[in-house]
This record gives structure tokens, sequence and C-alpha cells, in this order.
């Protein structure tokens, strides 16, 4: 294949296909079939999905009581350079084996940091060049690009909401280099996940200074990308805890306030990730219906989280009911905008072998896939829409109706309950919602 090079990572593994769900081949897709149109639109560009270069390429299995386990055949040169360059051959290998059409990064996943500011932006500029001929020849593209402010112990208190100036301008230089990077390799989106953008003791931080300091902070970087004619969406991806006790961009709701309060509302949205949903002990359809209803949602990180732990643990989708939910509000607000489908997600610690990897991206689409086909049967051929409207539909006309349309104040509302006695009791049906779900799955 003249995409591969010389070297093939993934030896023995072709291109993924759709074979449908009567296929016994586990690399093959049963339920993401590309080109299917699905509500008017394919697979393909509703999804958009993408792989995460940090977990797929550079997440190796290590956790707080052991190292990594999973030998990659990549990045083992000794010149971080060439190291890197190996790194975006697999990546590229993979991403077109897989049959999909994006991939996004943070700075330091593409390559070594380097041991000084210049050092950095030229190792950064080096890989930059060289994925932008693998993008060229393979048509993959970059979905977003964003900053790691959260690994180097430079950090540790922070990036943008540093108690301490040369930190929040060390931050800013970087993001400043990560967004030359995806400006330069035409990415579609940049996104802000605060890391150590948190606190741990109030005793020792002064919240207002921290979190208006973000809010310059994202405007400069906004004001800065735009002036170099960047169009894209900036998303900021909302996390309630981990890595700090408290997290500025706690959920959807919350990140919609800093959004609003530091006025950047015509330039960003929300990156929505199922585990961050689910540790803000909200459904991961909670925070998408908030982002769509604020007219904000943009893209996804996909992946699940375990019932059992209360920590990030990352792990591809598998839940198809709870995935059907969340389509549900997606094929509903019109999907996202700007956005894809990022597998945020990476295999587990014991498993090894590279063949894993597919594996994973591959149950990870067909989840999408059957969960968006169940949405859209549902929608198009069940009773939901019908016993949806009707459990609403005292708003649909007379009084609720001018209610809605803000024609009525409050005394007009002692008139109406006046009139008409107690309210007749009305059941929400709620069994009868999930039976359908499950019916049309
Ligand atoms: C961390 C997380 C990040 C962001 C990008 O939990 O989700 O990988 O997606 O910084
Ligand atoms: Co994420």
């Amino acid at each position: 294949m003249a995409l591969l090079g010389e070297k093939e990572f993934f030896k023995g593994i072709g291109e993924i296909k759709y074979e449908g769900k009567e296929s016994d081949n586990p690399l093959a897709f049963k339920f993401y079939n590309p080109d299917q149109v699905v509500a008017g639109k394919t697979m393909r560009d509703h999804f958009k999905f993408a792989v995460a270069y940090w977990h797929t390429l550079c997440g190796t299995g290590g956790d707080p009581f052991g190292p990594g386990t999973k030998q990659f055949p990549w990045s083992t040169h000794p010149d971080p350079l060439k190291a890197a360059e190996d790194k975006a051959d697999a990546a590229f290998e993979f991403i077109t084996k897989m049959g999909f059409d994006y991939y996004c990064f943070h700075d330091f996943d593409l390559i070594d940091e380097g041991g000084s500011l210049v050092e950095s932006e030229k190792r950064i500029q080096h890989i930059v060049s060289y994925l932008k001929d693998k993008q060229e020849v393979s048509g993959v593209k970059l979905l977003w690009g964003t900053s790691n402010c959260f690994s180097n112990p430079r950090y540790m208190n922070g990036a943008a909401s540093n108690p301490d100036f040369d930190v929040v301008a060390r931050a800013g230089a970087q993001v400043k280099i990560a967004l030359d990077a995806t400006m330069a390799l035409n990415g579609e989106n940049y996104v802000f996940w605060g890391g150590r953008e948190g606190y741990m003791s109030l005793l020792n931080t002064n919240m207002k200074l921290e979190q208006d300091n973000i809010g310059r902070f994202l405007n400069m970087a906004k004001d800065y990308a735009r002036s170099q004619g960047f169009k894209g969406t900036f998303f900021i991806e909302p996390k309630p805890m981990e890595p700090t006790k408290h997290q500025y961009d706690f959920d959807a709701a919350t990140s919609i306030n800093t959004i609003r309060a530091y006025g950047l509302e015509n330039d960003f949205k929300l990156n929505i990730e199922v585990n961050h949903a689910t540790l803000a002990q909200h459904t991961f359809q909670h925070e998408l219906q908030v982002a769509a209803d604020a007219g904000m949602l943009g893209s996804i990180d996909a992946n699940r989280g375990d019932y059992q732990n209360g920590w990030d643990t990352d792990q591809f989708p598998n839940n198809v009911m709870e995935t059907a939910e969340a389509m549900l509000v997606f094929l509903k607000s019109g999907g996202l905008q700007g956005g894809g489908v990022n597998f945020d997600a990476k295999t587990r610690r014991n498993s090894t072998d590279l063949d894993d990897i597919f594996l994973a991206h591959i149950g990870g689409a067909d989840t999408f896939a059957r969960a968006l086909l169940v949405a859209d049967a549902v929608i198009q051929n069940s009773p939901y829409e019908d016993l949806l409207g009707k459990r609403y539909g005292s708003f649909a006309s007379g009084k609720g109706a001018e209610f809605v349309s803000g024609k009525l104040s409050l005394t007009d509302l002692y008139d109406h309950a006046s009139a008409n006695g107690e309210p007749k009791q009305t059941s929400g049906k709620q069994e009868l919602f999930e039976n359908i779900l499950n019916q049309y799955s």
C-alpha cells in the first residue's frame, strides 16, 4: 500500500469493512456502514469518527500501580524527531485501515516536549510538516487540536488559572504554538480541556481572580486565532473533577456560564465527554441536551465509565441502549456543530495485542451506529414523538399557549387556577417510554 511507506505496524490487518451483523469476522463492522444514509445523512457524516492520538498511539497502559504493559512497535527510535515520524506513520496506517476520516491530538502527543520553549516549537513544526504530507496523501483530516497544559510539573498549580503570572504566560506561549500547529494542519476546531484549571483547597485559592484569568486567557487565544484566519470553533470540554477536586468547568451548564460570562458565545461551544458527564452525576444524554438547548452542542468525546468505579476509566462505548438515548438528543437537535465523535478511550491495561486497538474502535463505532439506528426508528416509526408531544399538549393551545408566548401575568395564572379547581393527576408514563426504546432496538 503506497500510503504505508516501507513500514507496516499493524501487520496482517487490512482495511476494516462493513459486513453486517451476521458476520463472524471480529475485524469487520457489524452496524457501522459509513455510506448508509440515516435521517438524511450518511453515518460517516453524522459521526465524523476521530482517533485520539494520546490513547491510541501513546497510551501503553501505565496506571498508579504499575508501568505500561503494551509494546508499541513505533516510538522506539532514540531520535525524538524520528520517533515522532514513526508514531505518525502508525497513526495514519491505523486511521486509514479503520476507514475513519479524522484524528485529534494534544501538542506533545505528536512529539516529546523539548528542553526549552524554542526547542519544543521547533519539534512541533517538524512533525506538523510531516503530518501535513500524511494528511494530503491519505485524505485524513484534523478534527481538533489541543494543548497539554496539565502534565508538565510547571502546571501543577494550573495553567491559565495559575497564581503565578509567569506560568500563565508560559501556558499562553504553548497554546499559541498549538494553535499555529492546528491551523497549519487545517484543524476544524480547537479544544480547551482545563486539566488543572480548578483547585484543591479554597484556603489557598483566589477563585474569582483564577476564573477571570481563564476568561482573559480564552479571549486572547480566540483573538489570536481569528487574527490568523482560523474559522473553526473553539470547544470547552467540561469535567467535574480529576485531576483537581473542583474543576472550574464542572459540567455543561457551568461551562456555558463560563462561555457567556466572558463574552465567548459567538466562538465557543462544548465538547461533551461521556465519562465526564457520569463523573458529574449526570447522564451523557443530559449533558448533550443542556449543550443543545444553549445552541452549543459542538462535539463528543466518546467513551464510558464504570458504574462500580468513581474515576475516569475511559473505556470504549459498548452500551447500545444508553447510547441510543443519547442519539435521540443528537438526532433531534440536528447533530454536532462543527465537531465529530472522537474516541477518547483506551483499551484495558491487559489488552496487549495490537489488534485489540482495532477491536475497540470497531466496537465503539458499531455501538454508535446501532444506537443511531435505534434512535432513528424510535423517532420515525414509534409513537414516541406523539406521546412526548401529548405530554406537553396543554401548552399548544388555549391559556397554555398564551403563557408560552408571554401573554399572561401572575394574576392570569391565579384566575385560571381559581376557575379550574384542582388539576387532574396525569401519569408521566416513564415505563411506557422505556418500553418503546426497548421495542425499537
Ligand atoms: C481528560 C480528557 C482529555 C481531553 C483533551 O479527561 O478527556 O483527554 O479530551 O485534553
Ligand atoms: Co476528552
